[in-house]
C-alpha cells in the first residue's frame, strides 16, 4: 500500500497497521486484524489547511478556544518531523517517533521555546502513545494537552463508557454547568460535549468495532473529554458528513481542566494505551 509522502506507515504484519499523517502528527488509521478502529470523516481535509476531522489529532498547547491562536492550539495543524522512522523491535512491536519544535510560526502565537516528542508503539492489539513536552527556554510556561481520539463505532447509541462514575464534569452543552456523574456506564444518545475531571486511569468503551470493547489506559492525563456533535452540529461542520455522527464517539485523554505549569528546563511526560479487548 503506497502512502502519500506525508503519511508514515507502521506495519506490524498480520494486518495490524497504523498510519500517521505528519500534518498534526495525526493518526489517521489504526487497523487491528485489518479492522479499522478509528473514525475519519469522509469529508476530512488533508491539504494541511485545517485539522484532520478524525483519527487522533494532537491538541497542544491549548485545548478549546484560544485568544492567541487557533482553537485547540497549533500542534494539530503544524507539520511535524519524523524523528525516528518505523522500526521493528525485538518484541515484534513497531515504533516510530515524531517531534514538534517551536518555530517562527509558533512563536508568533506563543512565544516559548519547546520540544514535543511523540512516540507511538504498535502492538498486536494495542497502540501506545508516549508524549513528552520539554521547556527549552528560560521562563516557565503553561499549556493544556489532549489526544483527541475519534473511535469508530457501528452505532454510538449502543456504546457505553465505563470508568467515569463519581467524576465531576463540565457540561459544555449546558453552558459549562458542573455535574457529578452517577452512572456506572455513560451512554450517548444526543449532542454530548463533556470534560470529565480527575478521571480514573482506565475507561472502557463497549460496542466499538465488531461489538468489542476498547480499553483506554492513561498515565498523567487526568481528564477525559466525551464528545459527539450529533446531527445538529454535524450539519454545521463542513468536514463532517450529516450522516456520520452515529459512527463515532470521541473519548479523549488529556490534561485540560487545569494547565500544566512547566518550569524552564523541565519535562512533562504522559502516555495512553488503547487496547482492543477480545474478551466478552
Ligand atoms: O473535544 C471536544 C471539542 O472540544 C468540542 O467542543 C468540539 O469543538 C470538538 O472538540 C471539535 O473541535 P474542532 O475544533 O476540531 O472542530
Amino acid at each position: 500500500m503506497s502512502s502519500p509522502p506525508d503519511v508514515i506507515l507502521l506495519d506490524r504484519g498480520n494486518n495490524t497497521t497504523c498510519s500517521v499523517n505528519l500534518h498534526g502528527a495525526t493518526i489517521v488509521s489504526w487497523r487491528v486484524n485489518n479492522q479499522e478502529q478509528l473514525f475519519v470523516s469522509k469529508q476530512a481535509v488533508f491539504d494541511g489547511k485545517k485539522a484532520i476531522r478524525g483519527g487522533v489529532p494532537f491538541i497542544f498547547p491549548q485545548f478549546g478556544a484560544w485568544h492567541l491562536g487557533p482553537q485547540h492550539g497549533f500542534a494539530r495543524t503544524s507539520t511535524w518531523t519524523l524523528e525516528s522512522p518505523p522500526e521493528r523491535l525485538e518484541s515484534g512491536d513497531v515504533e516510530a517517533m515524531f517531534s514538534l519544535t517551536d518555530s517562527e510560526h509558533t512563536r508568533s502565537m506563543w512565544n516559548f521555546p519547546f520540544r514535543v516528542f511523540y512516540r507511538l508503539i504498535l502492538r498486536e492489539k494495542e497502540l501506545h502513545f508516549n508524549v513528552s513536552v520539554s521547556n527549552t527556554g528560560h521562563e516557565s510556561f503553561a499549556f493544556t494537552l489532549l489526544l483527541h481520539t475519534y473511535f469508530k463505532v457501528p452505532d454510538v447509541r449502543r456504546c457505553q463508557i465505563g470508568g467515569l462514575k463519581g467524576c465531576t464534569y463540565v457540561d459544555k452543552v449546558q453552558n459549562g454547568l458542573v455535574f457529578r456523574e452517577d452512572r456506572d456506564a455513560v451512554a450517548v444518545g444526543e449532542f454530548t460535549d463533556r470534560v470529565y475531571q480527575d478521571t480514573p486511569p482506565e475507561q472502557i468503551i463497549s460496542n466499538v468495532v465488531s461489538g468489542r470493547k476498547m480499553r483506554v489506559m492513561k498515565y498523567n492525563l487526568p481528564d477525559t473529554v466525551v464528545w459527539n456533535p450529533w446531527l445538529e452540529n454535524a450539519q454545521a461542520m463542513g468536514d463532517f458528513g450529516d450522516e456520520e455522527y452515529p459512527n463515532m464517539i470521541c473519548v479523549e485523554a488529556g490534561r485540560v481542566a487545569s494547565p500544566v505549569h512547566l518550569p524552564s528546563g523541565t519535562v512533562f511526560e504522559a502516555s495512553q494505551i488503547l487496547q482492543v479487548h477480545y474478551c466478552v
